[in-house]
This record gives structure tokens, sequence and C-alpha cells, in this order.
């Protein structure tokens, strides 16, 4: 076995959400295996930014601003990409926002930007890069799951439906396309370090009871995220489609 499995040379990512947080680490990893990564966003200033620090350590970045939200911003975003830069082999869905309030509070407004952001974004972006993925014959596709694809928590709703909703697109989008030479599987990150996480960590008794809850007894650091998404990305993964990888500690496995 070599490690030449794990090489991503000569294929582009797109990686949505990633201006920041795990799109960001996960647009690094995978330009660190090799790949040409375009990073997704809204805010342009933000992706020219996130992109000049790929760039100053060598790696082969380019940026497409596009509202994920957006199913013919999308279309053109990638017909775009497919144009100017090349096929898009591998996609992460990767947007997602967490709006947290208590169900029976929660404005329609709230609810309805989780959901588009978080699940109408990965079947809109999924659809535009699997029309080329079919006519190839391959294709990587990796949805960012989440531990809140299998357990619930106060406060959280719509982005725990959401989660759980990617979760089964991802086996949905796997009985589609697997027979077209494309895997599609899912990351579920358990509690880590980002800006979406930030007010958890700031709260200290979150901060306890979540080190106690999760086996390993810490919060997870983006680089852990990266090797599940380089072997999800990679031929080392060629025979695994429909399933979700659980990088959370531990803290599905124990109550
Ligand atoms: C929360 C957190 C979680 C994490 C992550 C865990 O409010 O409980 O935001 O939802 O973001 O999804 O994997
Ligand atoms: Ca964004």
């Amino acid at each position: 076995m070599s490690l030449k499995l794990f090489d991503l040379t000569g294929r582009r990512a797109l990686i949505t959400g990633s201006s920041q947080g795990i799109g960001l680490a996960l647009a690094r990893g995978l330009a660190e295996a090799g790949a040409a990564v375009v990073l997704n966003g809204r805010d342009r200033a933000k992706l020219e930014a996130a992109a000049a620090r790929l760039k100053a350590d060598g790696l082969a970045v380019d940026i497409a601003a596009f509202d994920v939200t957006d199913s013919a911003a999308v279309d053109a975003g990638v017909a775009r990409i497919e144009a100017e830069l090349g096929p898009v082999g591998i996609l992460c869905n990767n947007a997602g926002v967490n709006l947290r309030g208590a169900l029976h509070e929660m404005p329609d407004e709230t609810w309805h930007t989780v959901i588009a952001t978080n699940l109408h974004s990965a079947f809109y972006c999924a659809r535009a890069v699997a029309k080329g993925m079919v006519a190839r014959g391959q294709g990587k596709i990796i949805n960012t799951c989440s531990v809140m694809s299998m357990l619930g928590r106060a406060t959280t709703g719509p982005y725990t439906a959401t989660k759980g909703a990617i979760g089964m697109l991802t086996k949905a989008m796997c009985a589609d396309w697997a027979k077209h030479g494309i895997q599609c599987n899912g990351i579920a990150p358990g509690y880590f370090s980002t800006e979406l996480t930030a007010p958890l960590r700031a709260n200290p008794e979150f901060n306890d009871w979540l080190c106690k809850r999760t086996p390993a007894g810490r919060w997870g650091e983006l680089p852990e995220l990266v090797g599940a998404a380089v072997f999800l990305a990679s031929d080392a993964s060629s025979y695994v489609n429909g399933h979700l990888l659980y990088v959370d500690g531990g803290l599905t496995s124990v109550v």
C-alpha cells in the first residue's frame, strides 16, 4: 500500500462555505494533499483574505463567490469554475450556519435560513457538479454532517434537522450516483474549536459539560478533521459510499 492512494495531485476541489472554520481547514488539508482548491462563500473580501493565506503557503487556490442558497447562482458559479479552471472532481458541501433558539420561540425566517444554507445548498451544488462527474464516470462528494446527524441538543432544532437530513441525503446521493463511479460520503464532526462554536467555548458551564461528555476529554482542533477529508476525497476510499465518518473524539459512541 502506498501513500499515493491519498495523493490528490491533478484534482480540483470546490469547498462551499470555506472562508473560515471547518471549510477553510478542509480546503487547506485537500490542498496540502495536492488538490487545486476553490474557496466559496458569499463574501468576496473574506474569500480573498482566506485564499491569500493558503497562497502564502504555496498552495493552489482560487475563489468563487456565489450564494449557495441561490440555485441559479450555484449553476452559474459551477459552470464558470468548470469553464475557466476545469472540472470539479471533488465537492465538499460544507456551507452551514447554526442559528440557535428554542423552537417554540423561533421565527420562520430563522428556520428557513438554516434549512436553505445547510440543506438546499448541498442539493444545488451536488446537482451542479454531478452532471460532469456522471459524464466522466468519476467524482467525490463529501457532505459536512455532524454529531447532530445522530443526536439532538436543546436550542439547535433547525441545525440538527438539517444535519440529520444531509446525512440521509448522503445515502440518497450514493443510491443515485455510485453506479457512475461517484463516491458520496459524510464527515460528521463532533465539537471543534471554530468561529461557529466560539460562543459555546466561552461558556464555562458548557465547556465543562462538553469535556466530560466527550471521551477524548477536549474540543477537536481543526487540523484533526483533515485526515478524514483527504481519505474520503482520494482513491483510498474508492469503495466507501454512503458512509458517515464521525470525527468526534468518541462522543457518539458512549453515554
Ligand atoms: C451546538 C454546536 C454543534 C456543533 C457541531 C457539533 O450548538 O451544539 O454548535 O451543533 O456546531 O455541529 O458537531
Ligand atoms: Ca460563507
